[in-house]
C-alpha cells in the first residue's frame, strides 16, 4: 500500500488527505497547528463543509489516516500550504517550510506535489531547488509536480471527485506519476502539462472570475447612475446565448480569487492592466456599500449587518468583503452589530459584538443583508418588522423577497437598483 504525507490540513488538504485514505492508501496528515490536530483527535473538524465531517471520520476511523505534528518519511508528498498574499506578492514561506521539513526524508524514487496555488515558475525555480539539497536530483532521482486543486468551497467533496485536474511535472514522467497517483479517487480527466503552465492555468482560472465579477460590479456601478435595476438588467442580458453576466455584490473575498490575480499583476505588471483594474474594482466595493448605508442612515445611525464570511453557506472569513463593510462602518461611527449564523461568537478581532439574530436587529436604524446565506433568506420577517426601530434594508446581493419585506413596511435599496422605492416609510416606533 503506496504510503503519503500530506502537509496541511487546511481547507484543501484535509479533504484530499481523507479522500486518499478512503481510496485505501496509508495516509500521514501533518499540521504543525495544534488546535488543528485537537479538533481531529477529539472528532471535530477545523472548517464547515457539507459531508466533510462523513469523509474524514471514515478515514480516522479505518486507521489508513493518522493526523502527526511533522512530516514523515512516505512514497509520495503533498504540500497543501496556505500561500498568502503580503504586499501585493505571493508569501512562499510556508511552502519553503514545507520543502524544507520534506528535504531530510526524501528517498529516490520519491513524488513530491505541491497543491498550493503559488506564481508560475514556483515548482521549477523555487520548490525544486530547495528539493535539490537533498542530494537527489529533481526530475531524475525525485519527481515533482504541482497539481492545483480547483475545488469550489462548498462542494468540496463532490468537485474533488468529479473536477478534471491537472498533472504539471518539471517532466513529462513526473506527470504521469502525479496523475497516476490522483487517479486513486480522481473521476474526471486528469490532463498532463508541465509545472508551470499548469500553475499559469490554475491562477488564470480564479483571474477569469475575478474579472467577470468585477464586470457585473461595473454594470451596478453605472446602473446606479443611469437609474436602471442592474438585476434585471442582467437578467435580461443573459438571455443571449453567448453571454453570462455574473452577479454584483459587496466585493470579492476568500483565500483565492481576491488573491491569485495580483500573482500574475506582479509576474508582469505592464502587462497586466485589465487584471489589476479588476481588483481595484472589486475591493472598492464595500465602500460603495458603506457610503450607500451612510446615505440611507447616517452615523451614529445603529446598524445590523447580517453576513460575515466571504460567500454563502461557509464559516470562512478570509479577506471577505463583509467583514471590511463591518471595519468601515465601524470606523465611520455606526453603531455596528453583526450577525452570522456560520460564524464561531468566540471569533476573535471582529469589529463589533457578533449576535444572534434577535439581538442584532433589536432598535436598529437600518438592516443591511451581505451574505446570502440561507439562513438570512428564511428570516421571519414579521419578528424583523417587530423588533427593529425602522423599517430600512439595504440589500448588497438581491438574495431577498423583496416584496414580501415590503409588505411588511420595509424601505428598500439594493446595490444596482433604483433609488429606494417605497411608498410610505414605517417605523416601529
Ligand atoms: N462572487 C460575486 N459574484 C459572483 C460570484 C462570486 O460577488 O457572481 C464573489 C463571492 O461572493 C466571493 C468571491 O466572489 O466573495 C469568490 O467566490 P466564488 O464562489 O466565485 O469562488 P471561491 O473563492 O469560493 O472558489 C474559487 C473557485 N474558482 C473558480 O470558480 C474559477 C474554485 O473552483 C477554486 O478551486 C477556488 O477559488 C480556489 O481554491 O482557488
Amino acid at each position: 500500500m503506496p504510503r503519503l504525507c500530506v502537509l496541511g490540513l487546511g481547507y484543501i488538504g484535509l479533504p484530499t488527505a481523507s479522500m486518499f485514505a478512503v481510496a485505501g492508501l496509508s495516509v500521514i496528515g501533518v499540521d504543525p497547528n495544534p488546535r488543528v490536530r485537537a479538533a481531529l483527535e477529539s472528532g471535530q473538524l477545523p472548517i464547515e463543509e457539507p459531508e466533510l465531517e462523513t469523509l474524514v471520520t471514515a478515514a480516522l476511523q479505518s486507521g489508513h489516516l493518522q493526523v502527526r505534528e511533522r512530516a514523515e518519511p512516505a512514497d509520495a508528498f503533498i504540500i497543501a500550504v496556505p500561500t498568502p498574499l503580503e504586499d501585493q506578492r505571493a508569501d512562499l514561506s510556508y511552502v519553503e517550510r514545507a520543502a524544507r521539513d520534506i528535504v531530510p526524508l526524501l528517498r529516490r524514487g520519491n513524488l513530491v506535489i505541491l497543491e498550493s496555488t503559488v506564481p508560475p515558475g514556483t515548482t521549477r525555480d523555487f520548490l525544486a531547488p530547495i528539493l535539490a539539497e537533498s542530494g537527489l536530483m529533481p526530475g531524475r532521482d525525485v519527481c515533482i509536480a504541482h497539481c492545483p486543486e480547483r475545488v469550489l468551497p462548498g462542494r468540496i467533496l463532490l468537485e474533488l471527485v468529479e473536477n478534471d485536474r491537472l498533472a504539471g511535472g518539471i517532466t513529462p514522467r513526473c506527470a504521469d506519476r502525479a496523475a497516476d497517483l490522483y487517479g486513486a479517487f480522481v473521476k474526471g480527466d486528469i490532463m498532463r502539462t508541465d509545472a508551470t503552465t499548469a500553475e499559469m492555468v490554475k491562477v488564470m482560472e480564479n483571474t477569469f472570475r475575478d474579472v467577470n465579477v468585477a464586470l457585473a460590479n461595473e454594470f451596478a456601478l453605472i446602473a446606479e447612475h443611469v437609474g436602471v435595476d442592474v438585476w434585471e438588467a442582467i437578467n435580461l442580458a443573459n438571455h443571449h446565448p453567448r453571454v453570462n453576466v455574473l452577479r454584483p455584490g459587496p466585493g470579492v473575498g476568500g483565500h483565492c480569487i481576491a488573491v491569485d490575480p495580483w500573482f500574475l499583476v506582479d509576474a508582469a505588471p505592464q502587462a497586466a492592466r485589465l487584471i489589476r483594474s479588476a481588483r481595484e474594482i472589486n475591493d472598492q466595493m464595500p465602500e460603495h456599500v458603506v457610503h450607500a448605508l451612510e446615505r440611507l442612515a447616517p452615523p451614529p445611525a445603529s446598524i445590523a449587518l447580517l453576513g460575515v464570511t466571504y460567500k454563502a453557506e461557509v464559516d470562512d472569513i478570509r479577506e471577505s468583503p463583509a467583514l471590511h463593510v463591518a471595519q468601515l462602518a465601524a470606523q465611520r461611527g455606526f453603531d455596528v452589530r453583526l450577525c452570522d449564523p456560520h460564524v464561531s461568537p468566540e471569533l476573535a478581532g471582529l469589529p463589533a459584538p457578533l449576535l444572534p439574530i434577535e439581538q442584532a436587529v433589536r432598535d436598529v436604524d437600518l438592516v443591511a443583508l451581505l451574505v446570502d446565506h440561507r439562513a438570512f433568506r428564511e428570516l421571519d420577517i414579521d419578528l424583523i418588522a417587530a423588533l427593529v426601530k425602522r423599517r430600512r434594508l439595504y440589500d448588497a446581493r438581491a438574495a431577498l423577497d423583496h416584496a414580501a419585506w415590503r409588505a411588511r413596511g420595509f424601505v428598500i435599496s439594493v446595490l444596482g437598483g433604483r433609488a429606494a422605492q417605497a411608498a410610505v416609510e414605517h417605523t416601529s416606533a
